[in-house]
C-alpha cells in the first residue's frame, strides 16, 4: 500500500465533519493478524457457516452449473484453504478446472498455491497478484466459461450502493449463462450480529484500534491508544453492523504536521458490515443484470452462499 494515498486518505477522513477511515486500511501484516484470530472467535460465526455450506452443499451447487470445464476466477482469494473443499469437489465431479486465485497480496497467493498443490496436485493453477478490479480485464479473451467467488462476506464491506456497482462490474466481465457466487451474510437475531462484532475477549476492539496503531506507525501520528474505545452496533431497520472508534476525551492529535481535534466522544467510523434477506439478495440480482440466483443456507439460516447466473 503506497504511503501517499494512505495519507491523502487518512487526512480526508479526519477532516471531514463525521470523521471515517476506510476499513480496507485494516488489513496490514498486524491487522491481517488480528483478522485471523477474530475468525476463530466463538461469537464471529461467520466462518464456521461458510465451512458448513462448502463442506455439504459444494456439489449441490456444482450440479447447477452446467459445464464440464470451467474458470474458477476467485476475488479476494487468501490461502485458499475453504475453496479446496469445492474444487475438490468439482474434481471429483468430473470437472475440467483451471483455478485463478486473485489477491492483492504476492505472499498469501503462495500460501494458496501450496495449498491447493497439497490437496489437489495437478489442478492448474493461475495466481494472479494485484488490484482485482485491475488484474481481473486480462482475463477477458479466455474462452471457458466462467465461475467467479467472492467468499467470506466481503461483500457487507461495500458502502452502500458501492455493492451494486461491484456486482454489476462482475456482471459485466462474465459472458452470457456464466455465474457468480457469493458468501453473504443474513440478517438475523441482532443479539448474535451485535456479539460478533463485539467479542468478549476484545479481539474486535484490537482489531479497530489497530488502524490507530498504524496511522502511528506509518505516518508518524500520535494518537494514544488509551484515549480511544471500540464502539460496534447493529441497526436492524437497515442491516447495517457499524464500527466506531470513541474518542473519550477532548483532544488534539497530530500526524505529520497537521493537527486534527477530537471533542470528547466524537466518533471515527470505521466500518460497515451489511447483512441482507434473501428477498433483498434476489433483488440485487436482478439489479445487477442477472437472471437467476439460488441461495444455499447453513443449517442455522445465518449465511447464504448465492449463486447468480449471467
Ligand atoms: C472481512 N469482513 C467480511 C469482516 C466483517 O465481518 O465485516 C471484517 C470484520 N470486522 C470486524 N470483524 C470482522
Amino acid at each position: 500500500m503506497d504511503n501517499n494515498s494512505f495519507k491523502k486518505d487518512v487526512f480526508q477522513g479526519l477532516s471531514a465533519e463525521q470523521k471515517y477511515l476506510s476499513s480496507k486500511y485494516f488489513y496490514d501484516d498486524k491487522g491481517s493478524r488480528i483478522f485471523q484470530e477474530i475468525m476463530q472467535l466463538e461469537e464471529y460465526y461467520l466462518p464456521e457457516c461458510e465451512t458448513e455450506i462448502l463442506v455439504q452443499q459444494s456439489g449441490e451447487i456444482l450440479r447447477q452449473i452446467p459445464f464440464d470445464e470451467l474458470d474458477v476466477i476467485e476475488l479476494g482469494a487468501g490461502d485458499g484453504s475453504k475453496t479446496v473443499v469445492f474444487l475438490e469437489k468439482a474434481i471429483q465431479m468430473g470437472k475440467r478446472l483451471t483455478y485463478v486465485p486473485m489477491d492483492i497480496s504476492g505472499d498469501i497467493l503462495e500460501a494458496n498455491q501450496q495449498h491447493v498443490k497439497e490437496r489437489l496436485g495437478d489442478l492448474p493453477v493461475v495466481p494472479m497478484a494485484g488490484d482485482y478490479f485491475v488484474t481481473i480485464k486480462e482475463l477477458k479473451n479466455r474462452e471457458k466459461p466462467r465461475l467467479v467467488l467472492f467468499m467470506g462476506s466481503n461483500i457487507g464491506n461495500f458502502q452502500g450502493e458501492k455493492s451494486i456497482e461491484f456486482i454489476r462490474f462482475i456482471n459485466e466481465f462474465l459472458k452470457p449463462g456464466d455465474f457468480f457466487l457469493m458468501g453473504v451474510d443474513l440478517k438475523k437475531n441482532p443479539h448474535v450480529i451485535r456479539a460478533a462484532y463485539n467479542d468478549e475477549g476484545g479481539v474486535t476492539k484490537r482489531f479497530n484500534l489497530n488502524l490507530l496503531e498504524r496511522v502511528n506507525r506509518v505516518l508518524g501520528g500520535d494518537f494514544e491508544l488509551e484515549a480511544f474505545e471500540h464502539y460496534g452496533v447493529y441497526n436492524p431497520l437497515d442491516g447495517a453492523a457499524l464500527s466506531f472508534l470513541v474518542s473519550l476525551e477532548d483532544q488534539d492529535v497530530h500526524i505529520d504536521g497537521q493537527q486534527f481535534h477530537f471533542e470528547k466522544y466524537e466518533t471515527i467510523h470505521t466500518e460497515i458490515s451489511q447483512k441482507y434477506s434473501l428477498k433483498e439478495l434476489d433483488q440485487m440480482a436482478v439489479k445487477t443484470g442477472f437472471s437467476w440466483d439460488r441461495h444455499f443456507t447453513d443449517s442455522k439460516g445465518y449465511y447464504s452462499l448465492s449463486l447468480f447466473r449471467k
